[in-house]
């Protein structure tokens, strides 16, 4: 893994929080997109070599919608860019932990992502990504 790439929050309101993660960081938002295969709304703030993502849900059939509604706003997963995804994937569900696609699939951001299970990481939600060149 080479660096943290982002940090997703999960959140009720992404207008409402757009605009106070704008105060708290001192920066613009970067990027707002809307990514239709997970029903989400994104939006990214960068700080140093890392980012901060806000996800809010554009559906009831979002994961983030089935999160907000069982947990309550809060830290959601955490992504750690990598050079290979394939190669990783492989790597991971080898040493036991359980991805949530077989394949990576085209998230936010210009990249390929794969999600893995936080039953095996001490209840985070881990994800791998890989920019798209
Ligand atoms: N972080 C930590 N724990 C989580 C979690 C999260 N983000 N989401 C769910 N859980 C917990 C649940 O609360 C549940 O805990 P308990 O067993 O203690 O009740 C456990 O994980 C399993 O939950 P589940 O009901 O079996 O499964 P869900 O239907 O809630 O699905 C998950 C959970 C992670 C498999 C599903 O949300 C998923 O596939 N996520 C990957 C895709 C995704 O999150 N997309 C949105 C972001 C997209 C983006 O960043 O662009």
């Amino acid at each position: 893994m080479k660096k943290i790439d982002h940090i997703g929050i999960a959140v009720n309101d992404i207008d409402e929080a757009i605009l106070r993660y704008q105060r708290l960081l001192n920066s613009n938002c970067s990027k707002v997109e809307e990514v239709a295969s997970e029903q989400v709304k994104t939006a990214f703030f960068s700080v140093g070599e890392s980012k901060i993502e806000l996800l809010g849900a554009i559906s009831g059939e979002s994961a983030i919608a089935k999160f907000l509604s069982k947990k309550s706003e809060g830290i959601h997963h955490i992504a750690f860019e990598v050079d290979d995804i394939y190669a990783e994937i492989e790597r991971l569900k080898g040493e036991g932990f359980t991805p949530l696609s077989e394949t990576p699939k085209k998230g936010a951001d210009n990249k390929l992502i794969c999600f893995f299970h936080p039953k095996d990481t001490n209840g985070v939600l881990i994800e791998i990504c890989q920019s798209i060149r």
